[in-house]
């Protein structure tokens, strides 16, 4: 291809083409440029808005720059590529980590200087890219910085919802919910109107022999309708590999616009069909572990997977290598069940589209896709009703029918006398209406399963797939603990704490390998690596202090004990537990003599996160949670000991605030129900300790920076069932502090006792499901310890101190190396510098 290109043209392309800025005069000069040409301000009129619009345009063209060349040096060198399918990445902001990324920060901070601003103010100008909903999302987020950082050929595939996660407002401490159009002003993406692909959905399947009398099937008479490319560069960190993220749009395909409406004055409905197509793609479904069977996922679902599918295949087409060499050049990761239809339609492309035979198509398929799950809670497995498929998508029905056919045949010869788990193992549960559990598929259609922990790796082999390790062997499942990446979750949200780590361990490698953080432990006892450390966490505290302040008007003492827990809203991750614990501490001190409480440590107790819309339950944790603070801040015999506040709107940008602010932060899910949890590895790196069950990735971290640094209480997973069990058999008796909590609910001290009595009731007489009862009094006890352990400062900062040297295993760079070698058989390429223009 290269050679194909004459030379005079390569001449005068050459000459002019773009080189990447390095200077603070250089930036200055794009960004003024784009402020004034691009954005049509001036010096006159150039508000923070328009600086922000320069500054990202001229990072923006420096990325595409190294984007152009990656994408062009992948294609050349030709080796297997990861497609990483995610309903959702949680990407936060974009310009602060091009910023660290390309290293050019400090150009970008001196030149706006230069202009009149301050750097934090522009990057804040910037709204939250929030395409998911908390852990999958975010850990997807993750997993593209990893990726181009180490320099995998990888792209991602996803979808650009018009609407990302609602805006979370609380009105007289209520969730209320705000649409988030965050697309009025989006630097970062590049719509690609000539990269298209038609979506068939609905209509029927005729089925005929051809001349070599083989069997054909087609799917035709459906509506269509267009899937339009928009495409994310992903920068790697000090690594010119940009790669790139894409995003499907929907729109009404060409010809579908009804002209004769239109002409003849019915505009309305001559638009319907219009926006019928592209509400595809306009919401994020809000929903954080729980699966809703709504018609209009299924259609995102499958839009998304075939506009991805036709695209690798179309690239794959283009090298002209048989197909057989598919699952050699391409290697496909289901993020979770939602991306499983990708694996009936490339068995419908090989099968009706290329003419392959069913099983060599299937060995393809197999060796092709890997699948991860996060999660063992029964209500968000997926399973799609069959009468709902067959309206929908009756070609993939036919092709799941006989992908499940042939299962079970190959499950009946192995295990002949085992007749009962035909039933258990089918992809096709009997019930009514029948339904297809897409989990199974994901299952037999991919060459390895993970789950994202040790413990939840194992729970999925004895729980939720105990049947297919019989039928497959042990080998095809693994585990692969998740992982956040550095470079936003140490440097970009604390450039303090890196800076320190950089001034000890001779600069930022640690950015590219995090294990270097070990050489830390030598610093443990350096009085003053130690006093910096804990200025530099109070100054953090100062931060969120002063942005509790400006958001929830509550003035909080940043010397007090920060004790955070932020996450979405959910029974299983158990904020109610935290809130009771909160309310035992408020009622506690108010029993006390002021001579008592003098002894007391003060406490600030910050919680965030959103509820699922439809998640009454969730809805009411928060109500409680504002409830209790509202009492609690005003109460004066409380004072600075105690303050409860809920954060609004947690998102990507607010955690980079929160995440470095934590003396304490909470990880508390009964035990067995949180596949990972990565907001844990977070707060540890950053410096702050955790309270945590025996769940996820705790378990893992305790492992890793010694038991004496985490304070872990409650029932083990193993003990869960047997408990859960009791709640119904046996009256159980209640711990009285959690009764005197129940109490001062009751009695209305939070308000009206009725707004809150499901959430009592469903301890007290609805059998427990969470076990909040059983692990209170653990939980309380705990508390008190970490009280105790946070008044011996010097012992509290040595734990912390240990606790990032040790945090080295939990970067997502190690995860991707992980996923590269034991599951996708991918190497890296090296970002070899190209000449000018090539
Ligand atoms: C989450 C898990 O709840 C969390 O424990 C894990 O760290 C994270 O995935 C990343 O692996 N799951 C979800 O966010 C989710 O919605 C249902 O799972 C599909």
């Amino acid at each position: 291809v290269e050679a194909s290109i004459p030379e005079p043209q390569r001449a005068a392309w050459q000459k002019f083409s773009a080189e990447p800025f390095n200077t603070k005069e250089q930036f200055e000069q794009e960004a003024v440029r784009h402020i004034e040409t691009t954005l049509a301000r001036s010096l006159y009129n150039c508000d923070e808005g328009a600086a922000y619009g320069g500054t990202a345009l001229a990072f923006r063209d420096r990325m595409v720059i190294d984007w152009n060349r990656t994408q062009q040096n992948q294609t050349f060198a030709d080796q297997k590529r990861v497609y990483y399918l995610s309903l959702e990445f949680l990407m936060g902001r974009a310009l602060d980590n091009a910023m660290l990324n390309v290293q050019q920060k400090d150009s970008a901070k001196a030149g706006l200087a230069d202009l009149g601003f301050r750097m934090e103010d522009i990057i804040n100008q910037e709204r939250d890219a929030a395409l998911g909903n908390g852990g999958l999302g975010r850990l997807a987020a993750c997993f593209l910085d990893s990726l181009a950082s180490l320099n995998y050929p990888a792209w991602g595939y996803g979808l650009r919802y018009r609407y990302g996660i609602f805006k979370q407002e609380i009105i007289d401490g209520y969730q209320v919910e705000i649409p988030d159009y965050w697309l009025d002003f989006n630097p970062w993406e590049f719509p690609r109107h000539d990269v298209t692909v038609d979506i068939q959905f609905f209509g029927n399947v005729r089925k005929y022999v051809d001349d070599s009398g083989k069997q054909v099937s087609v799917w035709e008479n459906g509506e269509i309708v267009q899937a339009v490319a928009y495409d994310v560069p992903i920068p790697g960190y000090a690594t010119p590999t940009t790669n790139n993220l894409r995003l499907w749009s929907s729109k009404a395909a060409s010809g579908e616009f009804d002209f004769q409406k239109f002409n003849s004055g019915e505009y309305e409905s001559s638009v319907a069909d219009q926006q019928r197509a592209e509400t595809i793609s306009a919401v994020l479904y809000p929903n954080d572990n729980l699966e809703r069977g709504k018609e209009l996922r299924l259609k995102q679902q499958y839009f998304w997977c075939a506009a991805s599918l036709f695209d690798i295949v179309r690239r794959f087409k283009k090298s002209k290598k048989a197909w057989k060499e598919f699952p050699n050049a391409v290697a496909i990761q289901l993020n979770d069940t939602h991306p499983t239809l990708a694996i009936p339609e490339l068995q419908r492309i090989l099968i009706d589209q290329e003419g392959l035979e069913w099983d060599e198509a299937w060995s393809i398929v197999q060796k092709t896709f890997g699948y991860t799950n996060h999660t063992v809670l029964p209500e968000a497995l997926e399973k799609w009703s069959v009468p709902l498929f067959q309206h929908l998508l009756p070609r993939h029905l036919q092709i799941i029918y006989d992908i499940n056919l042939h299962f079970l045949q190959y499950v009946e010869r192995n295990f002949p006398k085992d007749r009962e788990m035909l039933g258990r193992v089918s992809i096709i549960e009997e019930s009514q209406p029948k339904m297809v559990r897409m989990a199974y598929l994901a299952l037999i259609g991919s060459h390895k399963v993970n789950g994202v922990a040790e413990l939840h790796s194992d729970l999925i082999k004895t729980t939720i797939f105990k049947d297919f390790v019989k039928i497959y062997g042990p080998d095809k499942f693994t585990n692969v603990t998740n992982g956040i990446t550095p470079r936003r979750w140490l440097h970009q949200a604390n450039p303090r704490l890196s800076e320190l780590i950089a001034s000890k361990l001779g600069g930022y490698d640690f950015l590219k390998d995090l294990t270097l953080l070990h050489k830390l432990e030598n610093y443990v006892d350096d009085k003053a690596f130690r006093k910096e450390f804990q200025e530099i966490k109070f100054a953090n505290k100062v931060r969120l202090a002063k942005h509790i302040k400006d958001t929830n008007g509550v003035s909080v003492n940043p010397a007090a004990l920060f004790d955070i827990q932020v996450k979405r809203i959910h029974e299983y991750k158990r904020q109610q537990l935290n809130i009771f614990g909160v309310i035992h501490r408020y009622l506690t001190i108010k029993s006390m003599s002021p001579e008592e409480r003098k002894k007391l440590a003060p406490r600030v107790s910050i919680f965030g996160g959103k509820a699922a819309p439809g998640y009454w339950m969730a809805k009411t944790i928060i109500h409680l949670v504002n409830a209790v603070g509202a009492v609690v801040n005003n109460d004066k015999d409380v004072g600075d000991l105690l303050k409860c506040v809920f954060v609004e709107d947690y998102n990507v940008s607010k955690a980079e605030i929160i995440v470095p602010a934590s003396d304490i932060s909470e990880h508390i899910s009964t035990a067995g129900t949180e596949a990972s949890g990565t907001s844990n590895m977070k707060f540890v790196l950053n410096g702050g300790l955790i309270i945590g069950t025996c769940d996820g990735a705790n378990i893992e971290i305790t492992r890793e920076i010694g038991e004496e640094n985490i304070f872990l209480f409650g029932n083990l997973s193993e003990d869960v069932e047997d408990l859960r069990h009791a709640h119904f058999y046996s009256k159980f008796e209640f711990d009285p502090q959690l009764q005197r909590v129940f109490d001062a609910i009751k009695e209305g001290r939070f308000g009206d006792a009725g707004q809150f009595s499901a959430l009592v009731n469903g301890i007290v007489e609805h059998g427990d499901y969470y076990l909040v009862s059983d692990d209170f009094k653990s939980y309380i006890d705990t508390h008190t310890l970490i009280d105790e352990a946070y008044k011996d400062q010097e012992s509290w900062v040595s734990k912390c101190i240990t606790s990032v040297a040790r945090m080295g295993f939990f970067s997502s760079d190690r995860c991707i190396d992980e996923y590269a070698e034991m599951i996708w058989n991918v190497e890296p390429l090296s970002p070899t510098k190209k000449a000018k223009g090539v």
